[in-house]
């Protein structure tokens, strides 16, 4: 007879998870790393118990907002190349609904954490509980059902038995790196509580093995036909390289066919800078180099890209008329892009073969040197905008990039999602970890909140990295409290809080539109309506009371527990940055010059502008924008 134990769904569940390891090219890993939670009515009795029972199997972190918890485990995945993650457990309602951010987030940027939200009553008997949405038309929904749309596998799990099939096509999920994105399994308080008999199948070690997936042998075939016919072939290397661990096999093909290199905000850092061949970033926020090279590529091979809008520069970026596209890439949805050859493999696997399928092709000579041109032109631009400006009444954020760039060295890591400095870290980061593992900027969803508990979670991935987690004012606001947490795991992290006293980046936007920054600047408000920007409120009446707001963000970090510097020029906060953190967090506060942007390098976003407006800008801004808009293209 088969051996069985008794278990509660919850235990069982947390001895699974334990359980499961990942394979990759013949290492083998733990796929948890542990759980985070939050408890509450929904998980404290279930989940709760379990992980109480078990701390060695599952060990449990406790965050401080479950959007933030999604986070460390969304950025914790991204620096293990999506090996292993954290579970995330939640209460039932408001709980889980924070969740829903995180895991979108987590879906949009393809990296692998498992959801337990609780849920309310299998049974239905007392319903409505605390904290139930009821919909008087169907019964079986619940808040939860706000993570469908934002999960890649979602089930609910109704009884005991249906654990075994949910948690098994979970991992199937999460371990697949086509599928991969968050996971939800919602689990009724009831069916938590309630024992059942576990086959001791399901609770033994289990391995799940990525392999890499080679290229059809036609599809290389075509590939090779069209690099060998290209006259100005260009590479964009997305997030895909990286989680691959393809850097090396990038390179050999770089330096085997001299195409250059232009680089996603997840593939940033793929080919390190100093490659003569690295253009650094593509599209909106790219650089003048990539972008000079993308308007005339008439061969671009997208390797592990979505191709977002951000580095097509909204369909503007490759103007060449008989551009081809080849896509290579994991997942038959991004491969099939842009109308472009689907090589759907493994990037480390399709470069190899493709370097050895080519023979010796180089791209022309005069195609390489222009490509050397212009990325050693670009070296000089950033070297002129980081250069401190001492005589300056507040620094600029290029300059407190250059100042975290050098702090960082080779092995540290930068983290980022929203606002001005992702772009400007875009174009600016000298890339030195020939791993690509130097680079986190989170710009799928680009998600305000995510830079401190996302920078936990690289830290928690790499302890042997110094992690310097790179926040805007705005950013700061929407999750501070993770800071705590933090503070009680003892993470040493270094935050460099940037305060433009307000949204810079919107602000710019806005200014670009016609409507002045219009409610991107914190100040007082002024007779019910949100100030303009008073440096650019050109054409728009000016209201009255735009002092700037008696917040100290810096007083606001100290009190939750971190070690705060408070840095007020580039020397100061050079000063800071050669200080490693120790036993926690420390926050490293300036005020920068909410007006030093890092200008755009021939490209757009397509931001439409109103049609008809009362407002002069705004009419100046809309003709502006049609003939922007006169560059974008569709690849049918
Ligand atoms: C959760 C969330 N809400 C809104 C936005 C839209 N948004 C993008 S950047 C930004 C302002 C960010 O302000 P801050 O962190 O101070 O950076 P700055 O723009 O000043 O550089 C806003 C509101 C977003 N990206 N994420
Ligand atoms: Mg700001």
């Amino acid at each position: 007879m088969s051996q069985t134990e008794t278990l509660t769904v919850a235990q069982a569940l947390i001895r699974f998870l334990g359980a499961q390891h990942l394979e990759r090219d013949g290492r083998r890993e733990r796929f948890f790393a542990g759980c985070l939670g939050i408890f509450g009515h929904g998980n404290v009795a279930g989940l709760g118990q379990a992980l109480s029972q078990y701390p060695d199997v599952l060990p449990y972190h406790p965050a401080r907002n479950e959007q933030a918890m999604v986070h460390i485990a969304a950025g914790y995945a991204r620096q293990r190349n999506r090996l292993s993650t954290f579970a995330c457990t939640t209460s039932v309602g408001p709980g889980a609904t924070n969740m829903v951010t995180g895991a979108a987030l987590a879906t949009i940027n393809r990296l692998p954490v498992l959801l337990l939200p609780g849920d309310t009553f299998a049974t239905r008997y007392p319903h409505p509980v605390l904290q139930q949405l009821e919909v008087p038309h169907d019964a079986t929904v619940s808040a939860n059902d706000c993570l469908r749309p934002v999960s890649r596998y979602y089930e609910r799990v109704e009884r005991a038995e249906q654990l075994i099939p949910a948690a098994l096509e979970a991992m199937r999920v999460l371990t697949d790196p086509a599928e991969t994105g968050a996971v939800t399994l919602a689990l009724p308080e009831d069916v938590q509580a309630e024992a059942f008999t576990v086959p001791a199948a399901f609770l033994e070690p289990r391995t799940w093995t990525v392999y890499r997936q080679p290229p059809a042998p036609e599809a290389l075939a075509a590939a090779v036909t069209q690099i060998r016919r290209a006259r100005r072939p260009l590479i964009v290397a997305g997030g895909g390289v990286i989680y691959s661990e393809a850097t090396t096999a990038l390179r050999a093909f770089v330096e085997a066919t001299g195409v250059p290199v232009a680089e996603t905000q997840a593939g940033r850092g793929a080919l390190v800078s100093d490659h003569p061949l690295s253009l650094g970033a593509v599209g909106a926020t790219g650089t003048a180099a990539a972008n000079a090279l993308a308007r005339e590529a008439d061969l671009v091979i997208g390797i592990g890209t979505r191709w977002s809008d951000f580095t097509t520069a909204s369909k503007s970026a490759f103007q060449n008329p008989d551009v081809q596209f080849i896509n290579i890439n994991v997942a038959g949805f991004d491969a099939a892009k842009l109308s472009g050859l689907a090589v759907v493999a493994d990037a480390r696997v399709a470069l190899t073969e493709l370097v050895g399928a080519l023979g010796g092709h180089r791209a022309p000579g005069e195609w390489e040197r222009r490509a050397r041109d212009e990325g050693a032109a670009w070296a000089g631009v950033v070297a002129e905008l980081i250069e401190p400006t001492p005589d300056a009444p507040l620094p600029s954020q290029a300059q407190v990039i250059g100042a975290i760039n050098d702090a960082a060295g080779q092995t540290g890591v930068v983290v980022c999602a929203a606002g001005s400095a992702p772009g400007d870290l875009h174009k600016l980061w000298h890339a030195r970890d020939p791993a690509g593992k130097g680079y986190h900027v989170e710009y799928g969803y680009s998600c305000m909140g995510y830079e401190i508990p996302g920078g936990m979670g690289v830290k928690l991935a790499a302890p042997e990295r110094e992690v310097f987690v790179l926040i805007g004012d705005g950013s700061y606001l929407m999750l501070p409290g993770e800071l705590v947490t933090a503070v009680a795991e003892r993470i040493p992290l270094t935050i460099v809080l940037v305060d433009n006293h307000g949204y810079a980046s919107i602000g710019a936007l806005s200014r670009s539109v016609g409507s002045a920054g219009f409610g991107t600047h914190y100040r007082f408000a002024a007779n019910g309506s949100l100030p303009v920007d008073d440096a650019a409120g050109a054409g728009l009446a000016q209201p009255a009371g735009s002092d700037v707001l008696p917040v100290d963000l810096a007083a606001n970090a100290e009190s939750l527990g971190a070690r705060v510097i408070r840095a007020r020029t580039i020397a100061d906060l050079r000063a800071a940055l050669s200080q490693r953190p120790a036993g926690g967090p420390t926050v490293v506060y300036i005020e920068t010059d909410r007006y030093a942007g890092v200008p755009g390098y021939g490209s757009w976003w397509d931001v439409p502008v109103a049609e008809t407006s009362t407002q002069e800008p705004v009419r100046a801004a809309r003709t502006e924008y049609e003939r922007n808009a006169t560059a974008q293209r569709q690849f049918v």
